[in-house]
């Protein structure tokens, strides 16, 4: 994530990794206070074996698409909530990458940050048998905690 700041987001994908038991590591990484830090990350990824990054940032939100530039690991982008314009920006910002160098960009906030850790179990479990079984057991119990009244 791009700051400590993102973090109230971003530990709702931590959790849902959590959860699933995928190994994962947190890491604050800034595109523009940071740079160094985010080449030597993105171009380490691969070969430190991750196989998935997400990448959530706020406001001018290069982090994820900077990141997708130096890897070709799967990338994922949460648009964290900013102040002054929602989201908006975060979202424009990851979402809209030029074609050649995708982000797979996911909702504003919290519900991102929650999809994007399904979706990295998801596509993690494609070789990991394991891995989706737990992935689907986690649906399940999803699906069996909606109520059929509302009240
Ligand atoms: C972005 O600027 C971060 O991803 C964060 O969402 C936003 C604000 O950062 P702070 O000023 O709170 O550190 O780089």
């Amino acid at each position: 994530m791009g700051s400590t700041s993102d973090w109230e987001t971003m530990r709702h994908a931590a959790r849902v990794l959590d959860e699933l038991d995928v190994p994962h590591e947190t890491r604050v990484v800034s595109a523009h206070r940071t740079p160094q830090r985010l080449y030597d990350y993105a171009t380490g990824a691969a070969d430190r074996g991750l196989k998935v990054v997400i990448a959530g940032a706020g406001g001018a939100a290069h982090l994820p698409g900077m990141a997708a530039s130096m890897t070709h690991l799967p990338v994922l982008g949460v648009p964290v909530e900013s102040k002054a314009l929602k989201g908006v920006d975060s979202l424009y910002s990851i979402v809209q990458m030029p074609g050649g160098i995708p982000v797979g960009t996911l909702a504003i906030g919290k519900p991102g940050a929650i999809n994007a850790g399904l979706l990295a179990a998801a596509i993690l479990a494609t070789s990991d048998e394991a891995l989706a079984g737990r992935l689907k057991a986690w649906r399940t119990a999803q699906t069996d905690s909606v109520a059929t009244d509302p009240e």
